[in-house]
């Protein structure tokens, strides 16, 4: 097996056309070094050159080694170290994504190219799962707004449906007598919520490209949302009329709707949501409990989305 080694940029140091210009030369290198050369050897992870911004600048990240050891991928098993223990042979390059639909332009891309000339950007954004704990995360992504109009969304599109691949001969929670969920994994956003400027497809964390637990090579990011909305490695995203199911609907209605916004004021049916713990930074689970805010402190940005609407109906 061989891995090329890269150097490591610091983000802070470079400016837009020196990241334009360098991740030219990473995937020159990718391509010279073959990342992929062996097949099966997991594609190391690379950095990602990306502008810094404001966002999250004030929040303490959650250490590196909890973000992609403590993880929901029910592909690799329902277990929060499964998905670390079991994606080692998921093949996230070469990839393509499918953008179809109600467009006027549906296209495939492909996911280097689309690294290559999209503005990647370093945000640090807060993060909550539905079972209450919540982490900190720096995303390197760009907004999912971007990749939506090269398309061309018509008029008469309303939402949008993702959906994660399908290798049940890489993902053992894909095979087998017992299944999680139905596969493939699909979520959706009202197209608004797509469009918004917090929401992004993100193609890597702390600088450097996804390892395959949190998603590789491309997931979303809806900060506001509870995590189980953050679907993984997607492979086709559709501009539809009408709302699109969404896997943890299918399995279990009465407890996971449509919109799933963080909202401590309206509890799942068995446990409250008024509170949750920080993963990692040391102590025991539970030392780090807080108060969850409403949209997960992104009220101000996001709560003109849902102005007039009953959120507990609309959970
Ligand atoms: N395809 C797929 N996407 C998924 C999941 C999954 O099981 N399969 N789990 C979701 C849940 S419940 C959470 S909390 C987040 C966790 O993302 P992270 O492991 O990168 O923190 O991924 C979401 N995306
Ligand atoms: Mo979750």
């Amino acid at each position: 097996m061989s891995l090329i080694r890269i150097p490591k940029v610091l983000s802070s140091e470079i400016t837009p056309r020196d990241t334009y210009l360098r991740r030219r030369e990473l995937l020159a290198l990718a391509a010279a070094g073959g990342l992929a050369a062996s097949g099966i050897a997991p594609v190391a992870a690379a950095p990602i050159p990306a502008k810094k911004t404001e966002f999250g600048a004030d929040e303490t990240p959650t250490p590196k080694d909890d973000v992609i050891a403590y993880n929901n991928f029910y592909e690799f098993g329902t277990g929060k170290g499964d998905p670390a223990a079991n994606s080692g042979a998921f093949k996230p390059t070469p990839w393509s994504i499918t953008v179809d639909g109600l467009a006027a332009k549906p296209k495939t891309f492909d996911i280097a190219d689309l690294m290559a000339r999209m503005l990647m950007e370093e945000r640090i954004y807060r993060m909550r799962c539905v079972e209450a704990w919540s982490m900190v995360i720096p995303w390197v992504g760009f907004p999912l707004a971007a990749l939506l109009r090269e398309v061309e969304p018509l008029g008469s599109a309303k939402y949008v449906a993702f959906e994660t691949v399908v290798r049940p001969e890489e993902m053992p929670g894909q095979k087998g007598f017992f299944q999680a969920l139905a596969w493939p994994y699909v979520e959706g956003l009202r197209l608004d919520e797509a469009m918004h400027p917090l929401t992004i497809l993100a193609t890597g964390l702390y600088g450097e490209t996804l390892p395959n637990q949190n998603g590789a090579p491309i997931r979303l990011v809806v900060p506001w949302k509870y995590g189980f909305k953050g679907i993984k490695s997607i492979v086709r995203i559709s501009l539809t009329e009408t709302q699109p199911p969404t896997s943890w609907n299918i399995a279990n209605a009465g407890e996971y709707g449509f919109y799933a916004n963080v909202n401590p004021t309206v509890d799942h049916p068995r446990w409250s949501q008024a509170t949750e713990n920080r993963v990692g930074g040391g102590g025991f689970f539970g030392a780090n409990r807080r108060d969850t805010l409403m949209f997960n402190g992104y009220a101000d940005e996001v709560a003109s989305l849902y102005a007039g609407m009953d959120l507990k109906a609309n959970y």
